[in-house]
């Protein structure tokens, strides 16, 4: 959902989104809707009809002209591979979890993935305008509820329960989003924090706290690039009523909590490679720290690590704004958060190389991990059982001029395009078949003014060799729907 790319700074929430955390009901201004909140009927539906619903996991939501959730979404709903025995994503999970001990950090891995735009969005202060909110990045349930997009959800209300020092929260998350090998619509998360009580630690000093606490934690010698300082006024504000010294400590236990999580990953890693093959040589490991921002936390930072070539981004942190603390009822408490990409880790920790794979119930697959989640000291990395062909094929087409009016449905002119709306569409068709897609041309008529686009689909099952005819067949089907849901002309 890039919610560090299009965040952008903004003011606390206003008294209506406050109310929308706890009634769930009330939606931005943005996206305000005749919708009656007591009895959720929309004034565009006549008395008497009945109102739409969708079955989701178990339970049966009231739907409405927000609904975005497609069958292929909804249907994966419950597969939960996060506690999948033997699964890939549940071993990463145990082994970060081991980094983060009970008591001192409570483990939840059963959150329901349905939930208030009101837990997902105004509880952490996502401004009302905010693009995260919108259809093209977000399955909407219906205008007041969606398929949480990420852990962080369910922040607030950890921390108003107050159970425990620290917590960590795995589920999975929903986001539409890019199609390649680390994008999936459906992955899975870690939320993470530890939070300090003013009234607690000895004469209400949390720095002095914390860093007795760093003083605790086991040291590493990873080499890690972290060039900026722990706040700077523009880029990365220390937040009013925390000292300096306060966001130093909560960074630095912050900071070594991560790495320490990130060597073991890499020291299993490595055994991992050593079992699956004897002669390996050992590269050594990249991480940096770098500046980012978040609406509910302040300093943040994101984690890369050097992986295949580039930097691939595993982790979003922070120290946890305070106004959080507020709502939750515990405001003389400070800490920090962090939400990791499960998936991301284990395509690190097993060289899995497409994320794909990890939806595979073929036993090629996941026959390869039996046994590990009864001893997660003896790991193999995956061993690919075969790459079959790829079979790239370009969509060609020019979005409605503006102006042009448009019918019901999405209808794609310049204005509103959004690049989601065609992932969508894609995977839609396709399903897991399609590895990646991406824009490879596009221009705009130097006398009509009107925009053209060019994708280009790689179809490439991970299972088995595609025909030709196979593959033409799902081409020709998205540049259908391409022309039926989004109202593109085909060049
Ligand atoms: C977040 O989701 C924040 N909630 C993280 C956070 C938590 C920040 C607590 C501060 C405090 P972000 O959108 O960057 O941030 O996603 C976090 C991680 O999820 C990414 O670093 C990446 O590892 C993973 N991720 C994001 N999008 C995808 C995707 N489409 N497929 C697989 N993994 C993804
Ligand atoms: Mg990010």
């Amino acid at each position: 959902m890039g919610y560090k790319s299009l965040a952008r700074p903004h003011g606390l929430s206003t008294a209506s989104e406050t109310l929308a955390l706890f009634t769930g009901l009330v939606t931005s201004n943005s996206r305000r809707l005749p919708v009656c909140s007591q009895c959720r009927y929309s004034s565009t539906r006549g008395p008497g009809r009945p109102q739409p619903k969708t079955k989701l996991g178990e339970t049966v939501y009231p739907t409405d002209e927000w609904h975005n959730v497609p069958p292929a979404i909804a249907s994966s709903i419950g597969r939960q591979l996060h506690i999948q025995k033997d699964h890939p994503i549940s071993i990463t999970r145990s082994i970060i979890e081991s980094k983060f001990p009970k008591p001192t950090y409570q483990h939840h891995n059963g959150f329901v993935p349905v939930v208030t735009t009101g837990q997902n969005f105004d509880s952490l202060g996502f401004p009302p305008d905010h693009p995260g909110r919108s259809k093209a990045d977000t399955y909407y349930v219906n205008a007041s509820t969606v398929l949480r997009t990420h852990t962080s959800a369910h922040q607030l209300d950890a921390f108003r329960a107050n159970s425990s020092e620290g917590f960590l929260i795995s589920a999975d998350v929903y986001r539409r989003d890019a199609i390649d090998r680390t994008h999936y619509p459906i992955f899975h998360q870690m939320e993470g924090a530890r939070v300090w009580d003013r009234k607690k630690v000895p004469h209400g000093n949390i720095a002095q706290a914390v860093w007795e606490d760093i003083a605790k934690l086991p040291t590493h010698s990873m080499i890690v690039e972290d060039p900026n300082p722990p706040t700077h006024p523009e880029r990365n504000p220390l937040q009013h009523g925390h000292s300096h010294d306060e966001a130093e400590a909560l960074a630095a236990h912050l900071k070594r909590s991560l790495e320490l999580m990130v060597v073991e990953i890499f020291s299993r890693a490595k055994d991992a490679a050593i079992a699956t093959n004897p002669k390996y040589v050992d590269e050594p490991l990249k991480v940096r720290w770098i500046e980012a921002f978040f609406p509910f936390t302040s300093p943040s930072w994101e984690l890369e690590i050097f992986w295949q070539g580039d930097w691939l981004e595993v982790l979003g942190s922070g120290v946890v704004k305070q106004d959080i603390f507020e709502k939750a009822g515990v405001p003389s408490q400070v800490g920090w958060a962090f939400g990791i990409g499960l998936e991301r880790i284990a395509m690190l920790l097993f060289e899995i190389p497409d994320i794909r794979l990890f939806w595979s119930q073929d036993e090629r697959f996941l026959g390869q991990f039996k046994g590990m989640s009864d001893d997660l000291h003896r790991l193999k990395r995956y061993v690919p059982f075969s790459k079959y062909p790829a079979c790239y094929k370009d969509v060609a087409f020019w979005l409605r001029s503006s102006s042009s009016s448009a019918g019901g449905g999405i209808r794609a002119n310049a204005a509103d395009f959004h690049e989601n709306d065609v992932m969508e569409i894609v995977r839609d068709v396709g399903g897991d078949v399609v590895e990646d897609v991406t824009k490879v041309d596009e221009f705009t008529h130097p006398k009509t003014g009107r925009k053209s686009l060019c994708y280009r689909i790689n179809y490439r099952s991970l299972e088995r060799t595609l025909t030709n005819e196979e593959a033409n067949e799902f081409h020709e089907k998205v540049s259908r729907e391409l022309v039926n849901k989004l109202g593109v002309e085909l060049r």
